[in-house]
């Protein structure tokens, strides 16, 4: 590992509190020691934020920040090839995957922020009023304040750069505590913060366990103005709870159970390797993944078919984040041998070296099991996809608009008029038609009902992250 697992807090590194073990998932073995920080860490963080915002920090124009994040940016870039062995140390995942996904993403959040800060500054202006009097109006955009920044172990840089990025662009100051699962890119960061310039205190960084412990501590400090989280629905609405006593706002990016809707008339080679891509990128640990895909009835043999076909060639995958997840996954796919039917994978691979110490999944296609199993309503968060077969539009909206998540969706048609209707028909945060995870960071990102709360990404990010105040003069 490239960098000792520490706390990050008023701007000094500090290796305090009781160590848990660090996993490499791909080998079962305990690679390092992660810190976890007492109450009086958080509180000490919490403080460090509160004192910064007094500092000259609080006092940086938007180009002044909007610099420093190009500097967070460069430094990321100047130490790539640290973060992207980092996270693949932490997580399992494939190394190209890291190269080209995570680390780049983390860049562009940190970049994209700065640009978007830079065009829109903290000023607008409104003059006069409806009933002709003359008045002034102008809008300051204020920092929150103190801002947490809690986040998952699937994509530990991106998802944590995702909400750091704007929180700092618009002013606030962070303490973050990333999964305790997956720690060290965010310290690699907190050194990159320092480097660039970022004034001690602005980004701190906590680690440790959820419940009843640093995340818990965090959400329900006092001093925390406002919590940006991404992680599991329920999670999500313990983080409720805490934040309600004090109302402070919540910016959630939860769980999914996203389907997939294939029409007869797609091109299936597109709509079989996009689904390879949606159903096991990062061993289907990505919150966007499609765990149900729904195939229109005169073509659903065939996609079945070739779907299994290209699953069974995937090799070079990365494992479940942890023996209880791999354990969980497992679980799914013991219920649905019972139930239904195993298209492709549904077991535990052999390698023969160190990985079988790990903890691997085979991506599985499965398909047969009714619509109320466990398996096809609940979030699995592994490299398993259901298959069932639909008659009608109408159908299979009501198919993927079932259940209690509303993440992402993808629709496979070359039908353009039926893609302008399903698409918008979809009770999602984002459907992606004949492609998947296509990104661009100026859109809204999230999920409704159980996916989510509120939007992040280009101005809706920098929206939560800041409040509006008018100024009214009378002229
Ligand atoms: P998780 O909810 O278990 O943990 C996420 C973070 O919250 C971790 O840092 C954890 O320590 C912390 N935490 C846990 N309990 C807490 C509590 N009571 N108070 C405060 N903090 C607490 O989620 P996970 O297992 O790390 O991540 C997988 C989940 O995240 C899946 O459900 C996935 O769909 C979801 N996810 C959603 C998105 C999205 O954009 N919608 C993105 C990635 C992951
Ligand atoms: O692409 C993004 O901005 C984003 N937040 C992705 C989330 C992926 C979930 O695992």
């Amino acid at each position: 590992m490239s960098t000792p697992v520490r706390h990050y807090v008023g701007g000094g590194f500090d290796a305090c509190g009781d160590p848990f073990p660090l996993v490499d998932p791909a080998c079962g073995r305990t690679v390092a020691e992660v810190p976890a920080a007492s109450a009086t860490l958080v509180d000490r963080a919490v403080n460090a934020a509160r004192e910064a915002l007094r500092g000259p920090w609080g006092a940086w124009s938007p180009a002044d920040r909007s610099r420093v994040l190009h500097l967070v940016a460069d430094g990321i870039e100047r130490r790539f090839e640290e973060f992207v062995a980092a996270e693949c140390a932490d997580t399992g995942k494939p190394r190209e995957l890291a190269a080209t996904v995570d680390v780049p993403r983390a860049i562009a959040n940190f970049r994209a922020y700065a640009d978007l800060l830079a065009g829109r500054g903290e000023h607008s202006w409104h003059t006069g009023t409806p009933d002709g009097r003359g008045a002034l109006n102008y809008t300051v955009r204020k920092p929150l304040g103190v801002v947490a920044v809690i986040s998952p172990w699937n994509l530990p840089l991106l998802l944590l750069t995702w909400k750091v990025a704007p929180a700092l662009a618009t002013g606030n100051t962070v303490v973050a505590k990333p999964s305790e699962l997956t720690p060290s890119t965010a310290c690699l960061l907190a050194e990159v913060t320092a480097e660039a310039g970022l004034p001690d205190g602005v980004f701190n960084l906590v680690h440790g366990e959820g419940a009843n412990a640093a995340g818990q501590w965090l959400t329900e400090h006092p001093g925390v103005d406002a919590i940006a989280f991404t992680g599991e629905s329920g999670t999500g609405t313990s983080i409720m709870r805490a934040a309600a006593d004090r109302l402070a706002p919540v910016s959630f990016e939860l769980g999914g159970k996203n389907a997939g809707l294939v029409f007869a008339d797609a091109d299936l080679d597109e709509a079989v390797a996009g689904t390879v891509r949606s159903a096991f990128t990062h061993s289907g640990q990505v919150c966007l993944c499609t765990e149900r895909l729904y195939v229109e009835r005169p073509v659903f043999d065939e996609f079945a078919a070739r779907l299994a076909a290209e699953t069974r060639k995937l090799d070079g995958y990365g494992p479940m984040i942890s023996a209880a997840h791999r354990d969980k996954v497992l679980g799914y796919l013991t219920r649905a041998a019972v139930d239904g039917e195993v298209l492709a994978g549904g077991g535990v691979p052999r390698f023969g070296d160190d990985r079988d110490q790990g903890f691997f999944v085979e991506p599985t296609v499965l398909a047969g099991l009714s619509e109320d199993h466990p398996v096809v309503r609940e979030e699995i968060f592994g490299p398993v996809v259901h298959l069932a077969p639909f008659d009608t539009e109408e159908e299979a909206l009501a198919l993927a608009n079932a259940g209690p998540y509303g993440l992402a969706a993808t629709v496979w048609t070359r039908d353009l008029a039926r893609a302008h209707r399903v698409a918008p028909a979809l009770e999602v945060g984002i459907a992606w038609v004949n492609t998947w995870n296509l990104r661009d960071l100026r859109t809204p990102f999230g999920g409704v009902k159980a996916s989510g709360i509120g939007r992040e990404g280009g101005d809706h990010s920098l929206d939560f992250f800041s409040e509006p105040m008018n100024v009214c003069v009378k002229l």
